[in-house]
């Protein structure tokens, strides 16, 4: 009697087991679209996806190559392609073999200010060196939309600064240091599409360590006298903050301290009013 309740027991919980509900995510939520990226593509060794606040927006490069060989963060691979999934749907794009993404992921934000994210790529042609590829979805591809020519010779690089309105004209400007390791040159342009043309630049700073992951050596701020945003000297003993207006970079603020280029530089100085960008703040271990 006793065992055929025991029997009778585990035969309920069977069947329950059977109509249990399933506890998979609904098709195309955040975490399958994770698991699709990381599953279905081949990712750098970083593994580092861009996430919109909004989640509407993923994007991660793909297809590791060891085809340019200048190991600017230490490994020598970088990525041949790109895969942006907005609103659940996924954009695929290959690069052609002169062409790699030297970078650890794209960045996210809204260069034209139409509601929609682009996607900010340090994209380096073999022969010419670094330059920025700004893409944008479009007829439901992605398209090349503004962008910075290469350097002009290989092995030369460039890393983002800040992606922001830095002077409130309602267009938004991007500002990169040219050759990091090198005699950094600070510049700055406004974005709208096309070729980016310069509209002032500063040597003498960097952002970068050579064959280091940490690309987010830069601080934005919001301060009385507007947008500053700040930069380490080439020599690592100051950090300088600019601002930018009437078409001019100004600087506004020196500071001796000594940076640690492996190290954020949030984390080494306490600036006032930091505006939270992730766009220049790429960084893996
Ligand atoms: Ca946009
Ligand atoms: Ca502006």
């Amino acid at each position: 009697m006793r065992l055929s309740l025991v029997f009778s027991f585990l035969f309920l919980i069977a069947c329950s087991k059977e109509h249990a509900p399933m506890l998979d995510p609904p098709p195309n939520s955040g975490v399958t679209i994770l698991n699709q990226l990381s599953e279905n593509y081949t990712q750098l060794p970083e593994q580092a996806i861009s996430i919109s606040q909004d989640k509407r927006v993923y994007a991660q490069y793909t297809d590791p190559t060891e085809r340019y060989n200048h190991r600017v963060m230490g490994d020598g691979i970088e990525g041949g392609g790109l895969v942006v999934v907005m609103d659940s749907v996924f954009y695929e794009l290959a690069l052609a073999d002169n062409y790699v993404f030297e970078d650890i992921r794209p960045r996210l934000y809204d260069v034209d200010q139409d509601g929609n994210l682009e996607i900010i790529t340090i994209r380096t042609e073999i022969t010419q060196g670094a330059g920025i590829m700004i893409y944008k979805i479009l007829n439901n591809q992605l398209h090349e939309y503004a962008y910075v020519p290469e350097i002009g010779q290989s092995s030369r690089w460039l890393n983002l600064v800040t992606l922001n309105d830095l002077d409130e004209d309602g267009i938004v400007e991007l500002v990169w240091i040219q050759t990091p390791h090198i005699g950094g040159i600070l510049k700055v342009a406004k974005v709208q599409a096309g070729a980016l043309t310069v509209l002032d630049e500063l040597s003498g700073y960097s952002n970068h360590g050579y064959g280091d992951r940490n690309l987010c050596l830069s601080v934005l701020t919001q301060e009385n006298q507007g947008k500053i945003f700040y930069v380490p000297t080439q020599d690592r003993t100051q950090i300088v903050g600019f601002k930018y207006s009437n078409g001019r970079l100004t600087v506004v603020s020196e500071i001796d301290q000594i940076i640690d280029f492996s190290r954020i530089l949030s984390e080494q100085y306490s600036f006032s009013n930091p505006i939270f960008v992730e766009d220049n703040c790429i960084f893996v271990e």
